[in-house]
């Protein structure tokens, strides 16, 4: 998958003066909702991820704080982005290298996800997803 398939997603923000409001419904992401997981009381300095996908399709979201996610994809292409915002998503497709860091103190990672848990799914060795290696 080429990385000119990621794409940041605006996530429809409610405001009042009582604060805002974001909700995601299937309308948001272009996959039906199966899982939803968080990560959270990250530790300065760790790396997390690490892997690609070759079904499972993602929305993250720094719903506090903030991360960097480094993607890569099979022909070498890198990209950084940095989340660092509750009503902004990062659309990850399958067959996308991701590993997450940086993350600041109190950064929640929420993911919203297009399949449930399935092992089978990552590929962790980066010379197995890498065509140029
Ligand atoms: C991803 C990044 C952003 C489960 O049992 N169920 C689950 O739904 C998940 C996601 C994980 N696990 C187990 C599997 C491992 O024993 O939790 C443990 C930690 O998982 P992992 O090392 O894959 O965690 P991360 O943070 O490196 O990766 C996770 C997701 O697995 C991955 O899809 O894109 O978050």
């Amino acid at each position: 998958m080429d990385l000119s398939n990621i794409k940041i997603i605006d996530i429809p923000k409610i405001t009042d003066v009582r604060g805002n409001l974001s909700v995601i419904e299937n309308d948001v992401v272009p996959f039906e909702i199966k899982r939803v997981y968080y990560l959270y009381d990250v530790p300065s300095g760790t790396h997390r991820g690490g892997h690609a996908h070759k079904q499972l399709q993602q929305l993250l979201i720094a719903i506090s704080g903030s991360f960097n996610v480094v993607l890569k994809d099979q022909n070498g292409a890198k990209k950084i982005i940095t989340l660092n915002k509750p009503n902004r998503g990062l659309l990850i497709p399958n067959m996308t290298w991701r590993e997450l860091e940086d993350f600041s103190s109190g950064a929640v990672c929420l993911v919203v996800a297009s399949e449930v848990y399935e092992k089978a799914d990552y590929i962790r060795d980066f010379s197995k997803f890498s065509l140029k290696v």
